[in-house]
């Protein structure tokens, strides 16, 4: 399918998210692609009953391209990386390396990663959560020790999910990590990133400029 993409996000969100809804990945890798795009929304209000037909979890984002919706944020990522070798090198063994590192961010790292986050913000029991967090984030420091990038020797769209995974605040400030933290810096310095991370900001922005008038 060619044409323009549509990256659908919520109308609105608290102050707490923004700047890291997920609709962030999709934006980055369409910035980083140069692939044309526009966002829209649907309402945060009844999130969870009103737009099921796309995400049946309720959540955001997915994408649409001409007649093929996608929800998942990893599995957008993966679509668009099919549209441009920018996202991912086309020879097998570098989609394979980028593969399994997009899979690793996802569910080696975000599996953990989230709950560890979800249980400190609403000050539960740990259960011994930050044991087994520490310990996949010491082996990922490992091999950013030894490596600019995750896969194929050059930036993928393994890297991008891996440092949007991984520049949640409260993690950065957890433990110490050097490698990880300048591959964090380096990946959200890019310009892509930059102009995503603006733009969503802008967008919820304007959401409360409109609330505001109609309050
Ligand atoms: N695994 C999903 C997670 C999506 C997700 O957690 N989205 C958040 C925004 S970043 C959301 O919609 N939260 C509202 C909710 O879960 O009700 C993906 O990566 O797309």
């Amino acid at each position: 399918m060619t044409g323009k993409l549509t990256i659908w996000t919520y109308d609105w969100v608290p102050e707490g998210p923004r700047g890291f809804v997920r609709d962030m990945r999709l934006r980055w890798a369409a910035e980083e692609a140069e692939l044309a795009y526009d966002v829209r929304s649907v309402p945060f209000e009844d999130r969870e009953t009103n737009h099921l037909e796309f995400q049946p979890f309720g959540q955001v984002p997915f994408l649409m391209d001409g007649n093929i919706t996608i929800f998942e944020s990893g599995a957008g990522l993966l679509y668009l990386a099919h549209k441009n070798e920018k996202l991912m090198p086309r020879d097998s063994a570098g989609e394979a390396e980028t593969l399994q590192w997009v899979i690793a961010a996802l569910n080696s790292i975000e599996m953990v990663t989230v709950p560890w986050w979800f249980l400190k913000v609403t000050g539960h029991e740990d259960r011994g959560l930050s044991g087994w967090m520490d310990n996949r984030l010491a082996q990922l420091e490992a091999v950013l020790k030894r490596r600019d990038w995750l896969a194929a020797g050059r930036f993928t769209v393994a890297d991008l999910v891996m440092a949007d995974v991984l520049r949640v605040s409260a993690l950065r400030a957890h433990g110490t990590r050097p490698a990880t933290e300048a591959y964090v810096e380096r990946l959200t310095a890019r310009p892509a990133f930059l102009k995503a991370h603006s733009d969503q900001i802008a967008h919820f922005a304007a959401a409360d400029k409109k609330r505001a008038k109609h309050n």
